[in-house]
């Protein structure tokens, strides 16, 4: 058990400090001080404490990154040892070191077997601007320089630096100042609020058949590579209709476009799978990865190859002119390894898929199944979403959901559970190491939070 923790100071003081040195993520700032955010303090399991001594689960695994919840003290031993046996060293300059070399054979054991080698970065933008330039080598190295343009799509999402942004779809993103040339898009699959009169089945393979367009449209001959989450996360915790993977499978095929999943919240166990696409059943060219790599103890990421990929760049492609200081850091992949090392030793993965998994999508069905407010329930494994809507003969949803979604999670907070709105959607995401009796706490505050919300909008 982690001592709790005696805050020092008055949370308004640490809120004041705050507000005069922070630029938070994605909100108004000025909006944002004269609130005063919350100050977390401590982490146990799926529980978090904040400065005035509140209990909140943590519905969302921190963002969709602490597989193993908070506290893991075989995490920490490990990050401890790393950093007295070596705190860092590199892979610049012809050298490597065991921990890194650990890591990758572990996590190549727990991947299907057409992988087999990969680049690590800190975060999962910096995969997904590895990704770019290591797609367009691949081209250069096979001797078709022209082979350029990523295909990505509207509502994606694969980080905040520029390139992995400008790859994402997320237009008000776009909108400040950070697109790149080479990079188009397509729609998402998201049946529910664009499907129209098509079936999901219908509206799935139209989606797919977006990409065969876009590709003609500007020549195969131009297109290195289409990006994508195997189910949107940040857009809204999206899954794509049955016959949509398979059918984008068949076009980068026959394109000769490489496919890459991003994983990096699809990864390591959160479907119930190891990855993602295993559960969608595709085979990627390239994986994104980050997040539930190291459950979020340490910053890494990494860019996973094809066998086919890398034997190309490795065999043919002479030097690859990239690095970054803390690509495979000792401290961090020691930490992922033990990491990696509990997720498939204590079974957690297999316990998503065959007990914890099912158990919350029967509870959510259960609960929400009739619900007036709510008229789908998604995901798989330790993922759930839940679509507000207005009118569920029409799919109609409402013209504020944004706000509706906002007010729901703040009942939720209020009520001592973090879920995640996005537009008309609320997203659970808990740690993989949660129990029946965690998520019988879970879906009871949300459905607290959801009645609330149901209530403003007149749907109780
Ligand atoms: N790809 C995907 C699919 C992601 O979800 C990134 C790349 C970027 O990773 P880094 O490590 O650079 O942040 C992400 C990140 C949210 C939320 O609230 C989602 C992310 C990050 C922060 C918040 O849904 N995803």
């Amino acid at each position: 058990m982690n001592l709790p923790f005696e805050p020092q100071r008055q949370t308004r003081d640490y809120q004041a400090s705050d507000a005069a040195h922070h630029i938070h993520a994605f909100v108004d700032q000025k909006a944002l001080n004269a609130e005063g955010p919350r100050v977390m303090v401590r982490g146990e399991g799926l529980y978090l404490w904040d400065s005035e001594g509140k209990r909140y689960l943590d519905g969302m695994s921190g963002l969709w990154c602490t597989q193993l919840g908070y506290g893991r003290k075989d995490l920490t031993a490990a990050a401890a040892a790393q950093m007295d046996q070596l705190a860092y060293y590199n892979m610049f300059f012809h050298t490597t070191h065991p921990a890194v070399i650990e890591l990758s054979e572990l996590l190549f054991s727990l991947l299907p077997g057409h992988y087999s080698h990969v680049i690590y970065t800190n975060s999962g933008s910096e995969a997904n601007e590895v990704l770019i330039r290591t797609v367009r080598r691949y081209w250069q190295v096979l001797g078709k320089p022209q082979k350029k343009i990523m295909i990505g799509r509207w509502n994606g999402y694969h980080g905040s630096t520029l390139a992995a942004s400008a790859l994402g779809g997320m237009k008000f993103m776009h909108e400040m100042g950070g697109l790149i040339p080479d990079v188009a898009h397509i729609d998402e699959p998201y049946w529910y609020a664009q499907g129209g009169e098509l079936t999901p089945a219908e509206f799935g393979r139209r989606c797919a058949l977006q990409l065969e367009e876009k590709i003609l449209e500007l020549g195969a001959q131009n297109v290195a590579g289409f990006i994508a989450e195997p189910f949107q996360g940040a857009g809204g915790m999206i899954f794509p209709p049955e016959s949509y993977w398979p059918e984008i499978q068949r076009i980068c095929r026959q394109y000769d476009v490489l496919l890459c999943a991003d994983e990096v919240i699809g990864g390591f166990g959160r479907t119930g799978e190891w990855f993602a696409h295993q559960y969608f059943g595709f085979e990627p060219d390239t994986l994104s990865i980050a997040k539930g790599l190291t459950s979020g103890y340490l910053p890494m990421g990494g860019l996973v190859l094809s066998k086919r990929m890398a034997e190309a760049l490795v065999e043919r492609g002479g030097v690859f002119a990239h690095g970054l200081t803390y690509s495979g850091h000792p401290v961090a992949a020691a930490v992922a390894l033990a990491n990696l090392k509990a997720l498939r030793d204590e079974g957690i993965v297999r316990q998503v898929k065959d007990d914890t998994g099912p158990y919350l999508h029967a509870l959510l069905h259960e609960v929400f199944g009739n619900h007036p407010l709510i008229g789908e329930i998604q995901g798989t494994g330790l993922l759930a979403a839940l679509q507000f809507v207005e009118d569920k003969g029409t799919r109609k949803r409402f013209a504020n959901e944004n706000d509706l979604a906002w007010q729901c999670r703040t009942f939720g907070f209020e009520e001592g559970v973090i879920i995640r709105s996005t537009l008309g959607r609320m997203i659970m995401a808990p740690a993989l190491v949660a129990s029946r009796a965690e998520l019988d706490e879970l879906v009871d505050k949300t459905r607290i939070a959801v009645d609330r919300t149901a209530r403003i909008a007149g749907k109780l």
